[in-house]
């Protein structure tokens, strides 16, 4: 099936592309004055390492082929943070939506949190990527989660590194305990959501009023307006 390279380009367009949408959607909130359900948004495809060691895990063997493209469907990763887990579910709902991409599968780990207290929802979705040898179709994850999930997430990653998956058992009961705490925030922030919201719409609002470039600019469209 050709090179690495060859074999990733479509990958690489996948996450460019998706990300733009994404970060499209926070956009479009912003610009309608609704509250964005999206924090931000990062992408990644897979390092060839990474590749490497999961072909390991999965028996595939390491090459680019379309069974490696079917086996991993996570070469082409996006992450979505959300403030408020109720936020994730409508990100959801607006990617189930999307005519521009099909959802294969879908894995709630907020409701069922995986042994290592790990929480986020993904969603494997297949994706067209317009080349010049014509359509290619993708698959890509997405994990949606809230910033409390992602801190947990991002630090147990990096531990997962250091200790190689086999955790000591009072570091494992630990980051157990760490995510459940985590998620206590989640809910506790939930609980003050209205106010947090309102308090957001006034800061941006205060200190776009007391930025003078702002205020100039503002001013001066009102004028051409009239
Ligand atoms: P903006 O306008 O600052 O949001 P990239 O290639 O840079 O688009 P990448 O490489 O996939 O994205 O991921 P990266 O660089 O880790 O972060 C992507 C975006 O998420 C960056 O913004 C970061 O500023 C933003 N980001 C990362 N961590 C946080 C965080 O904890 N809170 C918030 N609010 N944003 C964060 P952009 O894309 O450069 O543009
Ligand atoms: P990376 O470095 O993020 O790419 P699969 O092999 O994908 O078919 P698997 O591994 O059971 O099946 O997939 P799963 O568990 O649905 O999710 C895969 C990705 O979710 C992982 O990718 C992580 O990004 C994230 N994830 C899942 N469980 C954990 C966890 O316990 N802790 C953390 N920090 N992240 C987790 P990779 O390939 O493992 O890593």
């Amino acid at each position: 099936m050709g090179t690495w390279g060859n074999f990733l380009s479509p990958y690489i367009q996948a996450v460019d592309e998706l990300k733009i949408k994404f970060k499209g959607m926070r956009s479009q909130f912003g610009a309608t004055g609704t509250t964005s359900p999206i924090e931000f948004v990062t992408g990644r495809v897979k390092p060839l390492a990474s590749i490497y060691d999961k072909t390991l895990e999965k028996g595939v063997s390491f090459e680019p082929s379309k069974q490696l493209a079917t086996e991993l469907q996570d070469i082409a990763g996006i992450r979505i943070m959300c403030q408020f887990v109720d936020d994730i579910s409508t990100v959801v709902n607006l990617i189930r939506q999307r005519d521009d991409l099909k959802v294969i599968e879908e894995i709630d780990y907020i409701t069922h949190s995986k042994p290592s207290g790990y929480r986020s929802y993904h969603m494997i979705v297949e994706y067209p990527v317009e080349t010049i040898q014509g359509k290619i179709e993708v698959l890509a994850e997405i994990q949606i989660r809230t910033l409390a999930m992602n801190f947990w997430a991002s630090i147990e990653h990096s531990m997962n590194y250091k200790y190689k998956g086999l955790f000591p058992e009072e570091i494992k009961n630990r980051l157990q305990n760490a995510a459940e705490a985590a998620f206590k925030l989640d809910e506790e922030m939930s609980s003050i959501r209205s106010e947090i919201q309102e308090a957001q719409v006034y800061f941006s609002e205060f200190k776009d009023s007391t930025n003078p470039k702002i205020r100039i600019q503002s001013t001066t469209e009102e004028k051409e307006r009239e």
